[in-house]
């Protein structure tokens, strides 16, 4: 049964949204305070999915497979995940692992001095492929949570980065070996379970895909909150990845500035950066899962984790509609035109070539009258504003 969605913005299998069984999941225990919500089983997290009217769900190996079951058990909770997913009519469009929870990881899983470490976060990840891809799953995300330090005293940097590098090398030989056909997606934090963390930022990380064996196989899975940690604009993090055909998986979710990781329900602390980001996912055609890697308030029991939910989708889809509203704006179209470059004008400073930069060179510009152009981007962000709060 689907909870009631009031009919504009109900959310729909193309929209292709998906959460995380660790985030409806999300039991409320935090590091001043223990659950507040009873425990779900996997396959009752899908049925509240369904309900709710998600496409999708993802999980990590153990928020389905306890670390330390037998492999029949193992066989038996994956055979019967599927079972449930397929009676719900959710897929499984993206898996991950946890190199984070378990004890063995407080010193990082692939960058951790010990090499028995590494090897083990190495089979860890080869068995949670596994599972992923008998799901289904076409995208593989990792989070290196605890790849980082509180004192730089343990390691060098670039050591680490180093023992990241053959890692993500021998996971997509995997990958190959076994035809699973993942798109390895790697997602950056700045901070939080380490005190730093190695790769800070979307744009560390698509800097050292360049330098990988396959970079081809490799993007990036930004989320909202992570990039905020950092300061910084999540739209232009996700605008790079998407320019240099990065972009496999997204996060999303919100997050105050200054905060610790709040995974507050999408679009729910900075509306107007959501909207950006809806609009451009939307007006480039990303075509990807939209994962809310969020969870609901504290204070929620199951009911309210379904408010929340349906909230992260309900604000997509408004944003959505926003975004469109944007486009079609006449006054909003009309100042775009007269800011943007005159085409003529891209023959000089397009391409490099000996005759167009003589060309360029000899030109004479009237800088004065250049400044003096109008650039009403105030005008031009009040629209924006009125669109957004509805008046317009
Ligand atoms: C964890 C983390 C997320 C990651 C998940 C994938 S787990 O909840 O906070 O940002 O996306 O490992
Ligand atoms: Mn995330
Ligand atoms: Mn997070």
């Amino acid at each position: 049964m689907k909870r009631k969605a009031d009919g504009q913005y109900a959310p729909k299998p193309e929209h292709k949204f998906s959460f995380g069984l660790w985030t409806v999941g999300n039991r409320g225990r935090d590091p001043f305070g223990d659950f507040v919500r009873p425990p779900l089983k996997p396959a009752e997290i899908v049925a509240m999915l369904s309900e709710v009217g998600a496409w999708g769900v993802n999980l990590h190996d153990n928020d389905l497979v306890p670390i330390d079951a037998t492999p029949a058990e193992r066989d038996r909770l994956v055979r019967e995940f599927a079972a449930s997913c397929k009676k719900n009519g959710i897929v499984v469009p993206m898996a991950t692992v946890s190199l984070f929870f378990d004890p063995v990881f407080r010193d990082g899983a692939f960058t951790a001095n010990d090499p028995e470490v590494r090897a083990y976060a190495l089979q860890k990840t080869m068995h949670a492929m596994d599972i992923g891809a008998e799901l289904g799953a076409k995208i593989f995300v990792l989070w290196g949570g605890r790849e980082g330090v509180e004192t730089d005293a343990c390691r060098r940097a670039d050591v680490a980065i180093k023992r990241l590098r053959d890692a993500v090398n021998y996971l997509c030989e995997y990958n190959l070996d076994r035809r699973y056909g993942f798109k390895l997606a790697l997602e950056a934090k700045p901070n939080e379970p380490r005190a730093d963390i190695y790769m800070a930022t979307t744009g560390h990380y698509l800097g050292f895909i360049a330098t990988l064996d396959h970079p081809e196989m490799v993007g990036v899975n930004p989320e909202v909150a992570h990039e905020h940690m950092a300061g910084l604009n999540f739209m232009h993090g996700v605008a790079q990845a998407w320019e240099a055909g990065k972009l496999f998986h997204i996060d999303l979710n919100d997050q105050m500035p200054g905060r610790y990781d709040q995974d507050l329900r999408f679009g729910s602390a900075n509306l107007k950066s959501a909207f950006w980001l809806v609009k451009f996912l939307e007006d480039v055609g990303y075509d990807g899962p939209r994962h809310f890697d969020a969870h609901a308030y504290r204070t929620e029991d199951y009911e309210g984790v379904k408010d929340f939910a349906t909230g992260c989708m309900r604000t997509y889809l408004i944003l959505k509609e926003k975004a469109q509203r944007w486009n079609e704006d006449a006054e909003i179209q009309s100042i775009l035109e007269a800011v943007s470059t005159d085409p003529d004008q891209d023959g000089e400073i397009g391409r490099f070539s000996k005759k167009n930069s003589a060309s360029l060179l000899s030109r004479t510009f009237d800088r004065e009258q250049i400044a003096q152009k109008r650039l009403p981007y105030e005008r031009l962000d009040q629209l924006t504003i009125d669109i957004l709060t509805g008046v317009k």
